[in-house]
């Protein structure tokens, strides 16, 4: 059973859904565990499977930000006096909305206080300021009314009402029906088409997706992973030839992609990049070249195929940054031509303050989706995507998730598991690791494991 308090979480709402198409808003709902999946009751002796916490939303400064951009964007275009938030679960999401606007922010107090002023709200106000109010999640509404009812009664006019979430339950329209325009960024059944879009990329098998993608190098990445067993890609970023080949030589077996830092080698030569292609043959694993382009399509274009590297004429796969825009795409792909070269476009990334922000990499996504014949892969922290036919790859990956300056890291069940992401991209922890060989094996194993798991295997 759930207290008042508990079940105030799960408010639910009916409204006006403008996000329901931001994943990445959604996915981070999930990954910050403000929706959890489960067998709970509510206190009215209802069964439900997913249960929304948006309290915890507070332990993530970068999600309390993308809501109250969110938010901001939902609430309609005018100037309010006051912003105030239904007390007290939704008081922290009204303060960073309130700083967000930049308007004044009023507090409201549930129980009288026996001393000092028996103020019943808090802040600086005056009789006929106009608010706008703010509720995580609606369910009855109740909480809602009540705080409507304090502020009225303080000369106070509620002109709009936005929510985080509404439970459909009928209560935005009641508050619609007694003159309080309410919206909600999303419904329960966004939360729910979500889940159930999520478990049926997840559920999937690399074989199965290598049938269903149309493109022609994700085919290729999917049947190597199920082939080999394998969803580990080396990040191979060493500084000479030897060492490098040495490693593929090495490593080999156990990995699907070997991705490298082709401009910090220090003794490049042509032949080396023939003695590399040999062994990816040999064992069954595709290159990627870690460029991140990310310049004017005409630019990238050179970059891309001509100087000393002539990347389009060995990389299968290629970073590129989405920042320039759909022209680097269109201009790579008419540079090459060649329908076994792709694209791993960069949506999310793991350094430390990155300023991937949600809105970017919605605009990522889209820019990708216009192009799936060329772009087969997204670099991300969590499958963002759930219905789109990419593979993820995730950089950032330790098996301890030590904190590095220059990294963040998850551990490969994270990612695979917990997050949906199909590859893996490991660095350091295998190559300088004493026993790269073990290493190796210990990583793919546990991504393997991991997917298995994901797979319901
Ligand atoms: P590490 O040693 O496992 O931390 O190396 C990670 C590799 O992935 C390294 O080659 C980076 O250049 C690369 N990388 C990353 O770390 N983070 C990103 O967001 C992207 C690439 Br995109």
């Amino acid at each position: 059973m759930i207290n008042r308090t508990f079940l105030s979480a799960y408010l639910l709402l009916a409204a006006t859904v403008i996000y329901a198409n931001d994943h990445t808003l959604l996915q981070a709902l999930y990954d910050h565990n403000v929706v959890k999946h489960g067998a709970f009751i509510f206190r009215s002796g209802q069964k439900s499977s997913i249960y929304v916490d948006m309290r915890n939303a507070i332990s993530s400064p970068s999600l309390l930000t993308q809501l109250a951009h969110s938010l901001n964007a939902l609430a309609p275009a005018k100037k309010y006096d006051r912003v105030c938030g239904v007390p007290y679960g939704t008081i922290p999401l009204a303060t960073a909305l309130a700083l967000e606007r930049n308007e004044p922010m009023i507090m409201l107090r549930k129980e009288i206080k026996n001393h000092g002023t028996q103020k019943r709200i808090e802040g600086e106000y005056k009789p006929g300021d106009r608010v706008l109010l703010i509720e995580d999640v609606i369910t009855t509404g109740g909480s809602v009314r009540e705080a409507i009812d304090l502020l009225e009664q303080q000369g106070l006019i509620v002109e709009d009402v936005i929510a985080c979430l509404d439970y459909q339950q009928g209560s935005v329209e009641k508050l619609r029906d007694l003159g309080y325009p309410t919206q909600a960024l999303y419904t329960i059944a966004d939360i729910i088409n979500h889940t159930e879009n999520t478990k049926y990329t997840h559920n999937l098998t690399y074989a199965q997706r290598a049938q269903t993608s149309c493109n022609v190098v994700s085919q290729k990445i999917f049947a190597i992973m199920e082939q080999k067993k394998t969803n580990l890609a080396l990040a191979a970023d060493v500084t000479t030839t030897q060492e490098l080949l040495s490693l593929a030589e090495l490593l080999g077996p156990h990995i699907c992609v070997l991705k490298i830092h082709v401009d910090i080698l220090t003794d490049f030569t042509p032949l080396f990049i023939e003695q590399l292609k040999t062994i990816a043959q040999q064992h069954t694993f595709l290159l990627m070249a870690d460029r991140k382009f990310s310049d004017i399509g005409n630019t990238t274009q050179l970059q891309y195929t001509q100087g000393i590297y002539h990347i389009a004429d060995w990389a299968d796969l290629v970073t590129v940054q989405a920042l320039p825009g759909a022209g680097i795409l269109a201009s790579m792909q008419q540079a090459t031509q060649c329908a076994d070269r792709a694209v791993v476009l960069i949506t999310q990334m793991s350094s430390h303050d990155n300023l991937a922000s949600s809105a970017y990499t919605n605009r990522a996504i889209a820019m990708g989706n216009e192009h799936t014949d060329f772009v087969a892969g997204l670099i991300a922290r969590t499958a963002i995507t759930p219905n789109e036919p990419y593979f993820f790859m995730t950089t950032g990956i330790h098996l301890s998730t030590q904190a590095i300056a220059d990294q963040t890291y998850l551990t490969p069940y994270e990612a695979i598991f917990q997050n949906g992401t199909d590859i893996i991209i490991v660095g350091r922890a295998i190559y300088e690791s004493p026993d790269p060989i073990a290493t190796a094996i210990a990583y793919k194993n546990a991504g393997w494991e991991a997917y298995q798991k994901r797979i319901g295997t």
